[in-house]
């Protein structure tokens, strides 16, 4: 037998970094390879909720690679979002739905489109493969495009996404409506969470050049429920903007009912959020209507926002 391959989606994960890595660990176990799932860090209530749902386990913690590891990257592509070791890893696949930023060293089998969730890529794999999805994993799979693509709501959902998420339901033998509902409620309870540990529940660093910009973001169905906590919340915020030397952080709060972000901004750098954006932040936050996706509609505006000359 050859030797393990480590399958795992990015660090904070959420639902589709799980699905995905546990579906792409069964569809190459089931051709014959030797691989596993891993998960690099705690998972949300959401998450938790699936696994729960169609009685599955949790991955492993993966920590840190070995030297040489043979590894499948799913849901990512960042080096500043995957795990410990990775530099020195062989990259055996990456499949993937959010921009490119991976250099290696050797060729690599990279798999990446621009759809709402990168189990809808899964999907086709298995079609390609011939391999038959369970309901289990259908479950999962079919919770990753619901949360993923916000009940089908966010720009980044295409029509490959629904039509998947479809046949899906169907595998699992749920109702997409009812369940998703549910799911995505599931994770906005937030009540038994620090403020410390909010901002991390799907928090990503992204480098660009000598700037240092977090983007976290969770879903809620009561803005205000969140928001009484603002000033617990922006303490948080600060703490981890001195320790991990960030110039932006932006806090993303989506309402999961209307479909439209409020969120905290701080940092040196707030100019960036408020050029991109073309607006003012009043006490540190505003609201942004119809926007609900990080990597389609907050991260390009922000490289838009870096790239312009300031202007007061
Ligand atoms: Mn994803």
């Amino acid at each position: 037998m050859d030797t393990k391959t480590y399958v795992f989606g990015h660090t904070n994960p959420d639902t589709d970094s799980i699905a995905s890595a546990i579906s792409m660990a069964n569809l190459q176990t089931k051709i014959g390879k030797y691989a596993e799932s891993f998960r690099l860090g705690d998972l949300n209530k959401e998450t938790k909720y699936a696994l729960k749902t169609f009685d599955m386990e949790e991955p492993d913690f993966l920590s840190k690679l070995e030297d040489h590891s043979n590894v499948i990257m799913v849901d990512n592509n960042e080096f500043s979002q995957t795990v410990e070791g990775i530099e020195n890893a062989h990259i055996q696949m990456v499949v993937d739905h959010h921009r490119l930023n991976l250099r290696t060293s050797e060729p690599v089998h990279c798999i990446a489109e621009p759809v709402g969730c990168a189990s809808t890529i899964l999907y086709k794999l298995y079609k390609q493969e011939e391999v038959s999805i369970t309901p289990k994993i259908a479950g999962m799979m079919l919770s990753a495009i619901i949360s993923d693509t916000l009940m089908f709501r966010s720009p980044t959902c295409t029509e490959q996404d629904k039509k998947t998420a479809e046949k899906l339901s169907k595998i699992a033998g749920i109702d997409l409506y009812q369940y998703g509902y549910k799911l995505l409620e599931a994770g906005t309870n937030i009540s038994d969470y620090t403020p410390d540990q909010i901002i991390c529940i799907d928090s990503k660093d992204f480098q660009h050049e000598d700037l240092k910009i977090t983007i976290s973001q969770i879903n809620s169905s009561n803005l205000d429920d969140v928001f009484k906590i603002k000033k617990d919340l922006e303490t948080a915020i600060e703490k981890r903007i001195q320790k991990e030397n960030i110039d932006l952080f932006i806090f993303v709060v989506t309402d999961i009912l209307e479909a439209n972000s409020k969120v905290i901004v701080l940092g040196n750098r707030v100019d960036i959020f408020e050029r991109a954006f073309h607006l003012q932040l009043i006490g540190n936050t505003t609201i942004l209507k119809g926007v609900i996706s990080r990597k389609k509609q907050i991260l390009p505006a922000i490289l838009e926002g870096i790239k312009q000359k300031i202007q007061i």
